[in-house]
């Protein structure tokens, strides 16, 4: 087990004050959504203090993580950067802090969500989405949300998140796509 106190100590030192205060945020929002759906707390906090591990390593040092833990990039991921972190995140919480398969997956999809998300995996994602730091238009739609029904909370977000991409004239994975989608079935 890893100790989640030592964990908080050495992101306090190793990242920007406000990337960590970020991090702490996403680990209070997801303990106190793990109380709410049935998550494992100790699964949750480790998850959300992992989930951005390597989101300050730049692009050359992005690269060298995918050499060293073999992991080979999609066409996406190869053009927006910014992808990148959630995918090497998930190897270095791996082999370097020991979790398991289903830690690897909420960090590896924390970024583009995913079709049929684990309950781990939309707390983690959702966390990172609405921690006290956020602040952007509908935020406060998505809390509210995430207090009375997960899902509706994930439409909420991955339609804002697809909105905006689109606004920006930038790519969207198609991660993000099938995760919309999934959640859009359920209702039909
Ligand atoms: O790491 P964080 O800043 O806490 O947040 P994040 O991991 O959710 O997102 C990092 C960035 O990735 C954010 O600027 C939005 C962007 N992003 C998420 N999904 C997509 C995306 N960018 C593109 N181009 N396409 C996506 O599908
Ligand atoms: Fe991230
Ligand atoms: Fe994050």
């Amino acid at each position: 087990m890893i100790d989640i106190d030592i964990l908080r100590k050495q992101i306090r030192k190793s990242f920007s004050k406000k990337r960590a205060e970020h991090i702490f945020g996403c680990e209070k929002t997801a303990a106190l959504l793990a109380a709410k759906y049935g998550g494992d707390k100790y699964t949750v906090r480790l998850c959300a203090l992992l989930h951005d591990i390597t989101k300050e390593k730049n692009h050359e040092e992005q690269l060298k993580l995918c050499k060293e833990y073999g992991i080979i990039l999609d066409n996406a991921e190869l053009y927006v950067p910014e992808l990148i972190h959630a995918v090497t995140g998930a190897h270095v919480a791996l082999h370097i802090y020991g979790v398991g398969l289903r830690e690897f997956d909420a960090i590896r999809y924390h970024t583009t969500g995913r079709a049929n998300m684990t309950m781990l995996e939309k707390i983690i994602y959702i966390s990172d989405s609405i921690e006290p730091e956020r602040s952007y238009d509908g935020v406060d739609d998505i809390r509210k949300a995430a207090m009375k029904d997960l899902d509706e909370a994930m439409r909420l977000a991955l339609d804002r998140s697809i909105l905006f991409l689109i606004k920006k004239k930038k790519i969207i994975h198609t991660d993000t796509i099938g995760a919309r989608n999934y959640l859009y079935e359920k209702c039909l």
